[in-house]
């Protein structure tokens, strides 16, 4: 399944980094955003994802993310992010970036996980910023407060926010030195995320992509496989078992 020209590549001095998005975890049973069964499609973007929306509708917003949250306490890492703990192993330069916020690359092992769109788990205090882990408040007030009276939010990215300063400069300067970038389970529609594929390509890397459909991304890659991450990239961690 694997062409010729990707498997020679697949040597533990390669540079590797690996770009994720919610179609990694929907086999694991999260929903994604948009296509088919996308999150999006019973829930508007611009009601939920914005600091704006929060504002004007804490409640719900709050309420949405407890969901997620609940959710995703309750689901396990599938086959695709174990093979991505494999690949960490085997490549000596290897980066693992993700736009999920599910937490589900450090629950499969992964030690290092770039993070771009933050952490469900955490919270943050829309005043004095102050981050807090999910059971540390105990307050009963939706959404709850900080000491300092100011409303607590979910430490993720919003549309109109900035990514956190050091993951996306760190995720650029990775993408941009690589020799093989897999970008797996993302539509590729969301900025400046789906930009690291693009400049990855311009560097040199091998340009890899993985979803059941194609995207945007899809006519720039080098190699695409159209299917479940949770059965390619465990082919793909095969072959490297057996380099
Ligand atoms: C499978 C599979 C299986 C299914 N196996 N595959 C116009 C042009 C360019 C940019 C902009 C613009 N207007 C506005 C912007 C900027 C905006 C943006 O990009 N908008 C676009 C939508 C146009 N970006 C921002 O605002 C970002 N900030 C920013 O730019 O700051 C600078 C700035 C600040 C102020 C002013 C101006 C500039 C922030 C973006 C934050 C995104 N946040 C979210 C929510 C996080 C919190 C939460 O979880 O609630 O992040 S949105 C949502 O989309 C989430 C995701 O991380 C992100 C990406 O989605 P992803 O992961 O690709 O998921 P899907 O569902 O889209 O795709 C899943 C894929 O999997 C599909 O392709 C399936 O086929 C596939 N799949 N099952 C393999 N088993
Ligand atoms: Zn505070």
């Amino acid at each position: 399944m694997l062409s010729q020209a990707l498997k020679s590549l697949l040597r533990p001095d390669k540079r590797v980094v690996v770009l994720t998005g919610a179609g990694i975890s929907a086999e694991s049973g999260v929903p994604t955003f948009r296509g088919e069964d996308g999150l999006w499609k019973k829930f508007k973007p611009e009601e939920l994802a914005t600091f704006d929306a929060f504002i004007s509708n804490p409640q719900l917003v709050w309420e949405w993310y407890e969901y997620r949250r609940k959710l995703i306490s309750e689901v396990k890492p599938n086959p695709a992010h174990h093979s991505l703990v494999k690949m960490e192993d085997f490549f000596e330069d290897f980066h693992l970036i993700t736009q999920n916020v599910d937490g589900l690359h450090q629950k499969a092992g992964s030690k290092k996980v770039i993070e771009l769109h933050g952490n469900i788990k955490r919270n943050k205090c829309i005043k004095c910023g102050q981050e807090f882990e999910e059971l540390e408040f105990s307050s009963k007030e939706i959404p709850p407060k900080c000491t300092c009276g100011g409303m607590l939010r979910p430490d993720v990215v919003w549309f109109g926010e900035m990514l956190p300063a050091q993951a996306i400069n760190e995720a650029f300067k990775v993408s941009s030195l690589c020799d093989i970038f897999f970008s797996i389970g993302t539509s590729a529609v969301v900025y400046p995320a789906a930009h690291l594929p693009v400049v990855a390509k311009q560097g040199g890397a091998y340009l890899i992509e993985v979803n059941i459909e194609r995207t945007e991304l899809s006519d720039l890659a080098d190699e695409v496989f159209l299917g479940k991450a949770g059965e390619i990239l465990p082919e793909i961690a095969k072959v490297i078992r057996e380099a």
